[in-house]
């Protein structure tokens, strides 16, 4: 079996890289990683060296190179097709899978306006228009997941899929900017931040010596 290399940018701030390396992290998969700073004079160069989008997170598997978030947990979920990478059964498989493609592509406000700082407490900051709307959408996506599906644990689905690796930035968004919660959120957001493998990249994110000045409101 080929060694996986996941390429990523800074555990504080690049929210893309967390996702499949919460994943990949969370099945126990083994990988080396590589780490490059972000906004760094040199790092167009050093992502491009790995990358054809020029952007992290990439996946280096044998002679396959895997460049986007998505992409890359569903080329692991094809790679290793005995983990639950999502759920079993036709109906809340569809969802995660619908979920997980929003998150990817949508939210807008949310990302640009609330930005992942996994170490900084901003409560209160990064509320401009159309932030409001985006959480609500994203507690109604939660809420409906945990009360039609989440009876088997405390994820989304019950057990960890990579739907909630793609929401677990989101998550830490919420911790950073102090967002108000109704229960069911409230709840699944501390569900993840209880995670071993989250709390191990908040430790590594803690530890990081650079800062990016536009991520620091
Ligand atoms: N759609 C991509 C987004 C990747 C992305 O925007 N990555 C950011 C870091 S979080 C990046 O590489 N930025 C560096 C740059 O744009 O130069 C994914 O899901 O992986």
């Amino acid at each position: 079996m080929s060694k996986l290399t996941l390429v990523i940018g800074n555990k504080n701030y690049s929210s893309w890289s967390l996702r499949p390396w919460l994943a990949m992290k969370q099945f126990g998969l083994e990988f080396h990683e590589i780490r490059i700073p972000l906004w760094q004079p040199e790092t167009s160069a050093k992502i491009r060296q790995y990358s054809p989008s020029g952007k992290v997170p990439v996946l280096l598997h044998g002679n396959q190179t895997v460049w986007d978030s998505l992409a890359i947990c569903e080329y692991l979920a094809e790679e290793f097709p005995d983990i639950h990478w999502w759920p079993n059964d036709k109906a809340p498989r569809t969802l995660a899978r619908c979920i997980s493609a929003q998150m990817h592509s949508g939210f807008q406000n949310l990302r640009e306006h609330m930005t992942m700082n996994c170490r900084a407490r901003l409560s209160g900051k990064g509320m401009a228009i159309g932030v409001q709307e985006d959480i609500d959408s994203i507690a109604s996506i939660w809420r409906e997941c945990r009360q039609k599906f989440g009876s088997d644990g405390d994820m989304l689905f019950g057990k960890f899929t990579i739907a909630d690796a793609m929401f677990a930035p989101v998550a830490l968004r919420f911790v950073t900017y102090g967002v108000q919660l109704d229960n069911i959120a409230r709840n699944y957001v501390d569900a993840l931040m209880a995670l071993t493998a989250l709390q191990q990249w908040l430790k590594a994110a803690e530890v990081e010596e650079e800062i990016i000045s536009k991520y620091e409101l």
